[in-house]
């Protein structure tokens, strides 16, 4: 399995901007520890962005031409790299991203299934949206089923949705809209939210999530991993954290389980914000744990590794 990196440093779809994430997560090791585990690796660079300064917002959706036309650019982007046969890793960014990062997957290797790791569902529509921000509404664009509430938006006329309802799980949500309860209810999308983690214990969570995902057939994963999904006591350097997430290693649990699959064929690290970071500790901690989940979804196993080839001097 090789590993083909994209950075989409790109924060308009929040309300915060962020800064350098992708360039971060690459200093703190990234290629070269995955290297380092047997992986090949090819860092394809940034995507550059248009700069969409004044992007008048209609309604109550903002910046929609700026996430329009970054989303295009990364799923062109995620496109050559699935087609030269690579696991896409895309560091972001926020998670408005993930539109071009699915659609993109979508694009180059057909029907998929979606896991989405966060805090939140980002299930909003543009009309039930009340923040008015993209990385609240990723799914919404993406999923067939709720084409019929769409609106026409500028710059997104591109976007075909690529997702069925019954292809998609979450994991960790805790902090909900009623909106996007109602979707996640109308549509009957499988949640295992930090209720279940608590309940079921993440090992059985991620056995269910594989069952389900893997019971009209194997296609390929895309993981969407929002690092607010991770407590913020370990990860708190991202945009909007909520308390009770994710512990260290229920998380890595969560992408080493994936990553053992096999079917692991796209990997989003988004949400990641160094300036929100109160301390250097605060933004070295949510970088090396940002790494560390990268590395158990290529193979990184806590009871440790060795190389096929190993022979003992
Ligand atoms: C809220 C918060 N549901 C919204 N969503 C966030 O803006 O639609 N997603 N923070 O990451
Ligand atoms: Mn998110
Ligand atoms: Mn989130
Ligand atoms: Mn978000």
């Amino acid at each position: 399995q090789s590993a083909g990196v994209i950075g989409a440093p790109f924060s308009r779809g929040q309300v915060r901007h962020e800064g350098t994430a992708p360039d971060l997560i690459r200093a703190a090791g990234l290629l070269t520890r995955l290297r380092e585990q047997g992986c090949a690796v090819k860092d394809y660079g940034n995507v550059v962005f248009e700069d969409l300064e004044d992007d008048e917002p209609p309604g109550l959706v903002k910046r929609v031409r700026a996430v329009g036309s970054a989303t295009r650019r990364l799923s062109e982007a995620v496109q050559a790299v699935k087609r030269d046969g690579h696991t896409t890793v895309m560091l972001g960014g926020d998670h408005s991203l993930a539109i071009g990062s699915i659609h993109g997957h979508a694009a180059a290797v057909g029907h998929l299934s979606v896991v989405w790791v966060d805090a939140h569902a980002d299930i909003n529509t543009p009309l039930s949206s009340y923040t008015g921000n993209i990385h609240g509404q990723s799914m919404s664009y993406l999923l067939h089923e709720l084409q019929p509430k769409m609106p026409a938006l500028p710059s997104f006329s591109w976007i075909r949705p690529c997702v069925w309802a019954r292809d998609l799980v979450y994991v960790g949500l805790r902090d909900v809209d009623p909106a996007e309860h109602y979707i996640l209810k109308l549509l009957g999308v499988k949640v295992f939210s930090m209720r279940e983690v608590d309940q079921l214990g993440v090992a059985r969570v991620m056995e269910e999530t594989c069952d389900y995902l893997t019971a009209r057939g194997k296609k390929p994963i895309h993981l969407s991993y929002d690092i607010d999904a991770i407590d913020p006591s370990v990860t708190p350097a991202t945009g909007t954290p909520v308390a009770g997430g994710l512990s260290y290693r229920e998380g890595v649990y969560i992408a080493e389980h994936l990553g053992q699959t096999g079917l692991l064929s796209a990997v989003d690290l988004v949400e990641v914000n160094p300036l929100r970071g109160q301390t250097e500790e605060a933004v070295q901690s949510t970088v090396s744990t940002a790494v560390d989940l990268l590395l158990a979804c290529f193979g990184r196993r806590r009871g440790g590794n060795h190389p096929p080839e190993y022979r003992l001097p």
